[in-house]
């Protein structure tokens, strides 16, 4: 029997400055659509919260509207991050209880919000630096977001045409010791490890990180965990803890079914992404290596999509840069065609891509 079952994301929640203004971001660069929203207009005189979903992926953007609160206090410290990364459980009180029993650190009790629209029941518990998960069972509610929000209209008309991302793939932590944080998700979530593993190995050769993934046992919910590796040159894991000011989420990894199309949109949006060199594509050894793709090679090269092969299928994927002035959170756009993998064999031109940008911001 599962002991922590697991429906999925349930959303990814956002700490930012100006939630308006977060909002429309992802509106136009990001093609999601607004759908619900709470504020000092119906009962959060705190805080303005916006919630956009792009397919089964919910973002929430939090922003403090007066001075002297917790949320302001944390904008302050670590910049716009990731606040909370909820899962959607079928039994909230159940997965509260079994957390706890396995020494995971309780920050809500099970409680229940309800309205016309039925209820939520939602605890939390805590996880790497001030992150942490919403335990959330929204099976028998059908209201845009949570008791308590009222529908809100898109941003932008007529939202993007097409998704440019269906579904969260995966979130990445950056943390200080990768061991005891997959130790943490294995004990109390009873969450494995994928195949994916960034040893010592890699890590002095290039990648200056470490790396695990850990994962529920259907493999909808997907957590690797970054942890700064020794090498000549200041890691990139570095150089996010100082400027988030601890662990917290690096990247969040959406899932497309046209990489080529999403790219070509969020670029012409403004969105910035990580350069691969021409070489890259040009290896007789990477065209062996990936056989056939669903488009020429060439396309790829023209917007700087990485392209990886395993013996399950492959995988197209492309990196943002960081979304905030602060060298901390991006995004991942990931295509997959079978591959179950995070792009291991791209480890190498993407990690020299993260050091290009470092070195310009005067941090390698
Ligand atoms: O999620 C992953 O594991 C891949 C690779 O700093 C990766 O997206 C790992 C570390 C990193 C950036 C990307
Ligand atoms: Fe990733």
């Amino acid at each position: 029997m599962d002991e922590f079952p697991v429906k999925g994301m349930d959303a990814v929640v956002f700490a930012v400055g100006n939630a308006k203004q977060a909002a429309h971001y992802y509106s136009t660069a990001l093609g999601m659509r607004r759908v619900a929203y709470r504020g000092p207009e119906n009962g959060s005189p705190e805080e303005a919260v916006h919630v956009l979903e792009s397919g089964s992926a919910r973002f929430v953007f939090r922003g403090p509207v007066k001075a002297g609160t917790d949320l302001g206090r944390h904008i302050a410290e670590h910049g716009d991050g990731v606040v909370d990364l909820a899962i959607e459980v079928p039994d909230a009180y159940a997965a509260y209880r079994h957390a706890l029993a396995k020494g995971a650190k309780g920050l809500e009790e099970p409680y229940v919000l309800e309205d016309e629209h039925g209820k939520v029941v939602i605890a939390a518990i805590a996880t790497y630096g001030e992150t942490r998960h919403s335990l959330v069972d929204r099976s028998n509610y059908t209201g845009p977001y949570l008791p308590g929000f009222v529908p809100a209209d898109p941003i932008v008309e007529p939202p993007a045409s097409k998704r440019y991302f269906q579904a969260i793939d995966h979130c990445v932590g950056n943390v200080e010791r990768m061991d005891e944080w997959a130790d943490f998700y294995h004990r109390v979530m009873g969450f494995t490890d994928m195949a994916e593993f960034v040893g010592d190995d890699i890590a002095t050769e290039y990648s200056a990180l470490m790396s695990k993934v850990v994962a529920d046992g259907s493999r909808k919910v997907k957590f690797p965990l970054n942890e700064p590796a020794e090498s000549k040159r200041k890691s990139q894991i570095d150089e996010y803890l100082e400027f988030y000011g601890g662990p917290g989420v690096q990247h969040i990894a959406l899932a497309t079914g046209d990489i080529l199309a999403s790219v070509d949109q969020m670029r012409a949006a403004g969105v910035e992404f990580l350069n691969t060199p021409d070489s890259y594509y040009e290896d007789e050894e990477l065209r062996s290596r990936i056989g056939e793709v669903r488009v020429p090679v060439e396309e790829l090269q023209k917007r700087k999509i990485l392209v990886d092969r395993d013996e399950d299928g492959y995988l197209l994927q492309i990196f943002t840069k960081p979304v905030q002035d602060r060298p901390t959170v991006f995004f991942e756009l990931i295509e997959r065609h079978g591959s179950l993998g995070f792009g291991k064999g791209n480890f190498k031109a993407l990690f020299e891509a993260i050091e290009r940008e470092q070195e310009l911001r005067g941090n390698l």
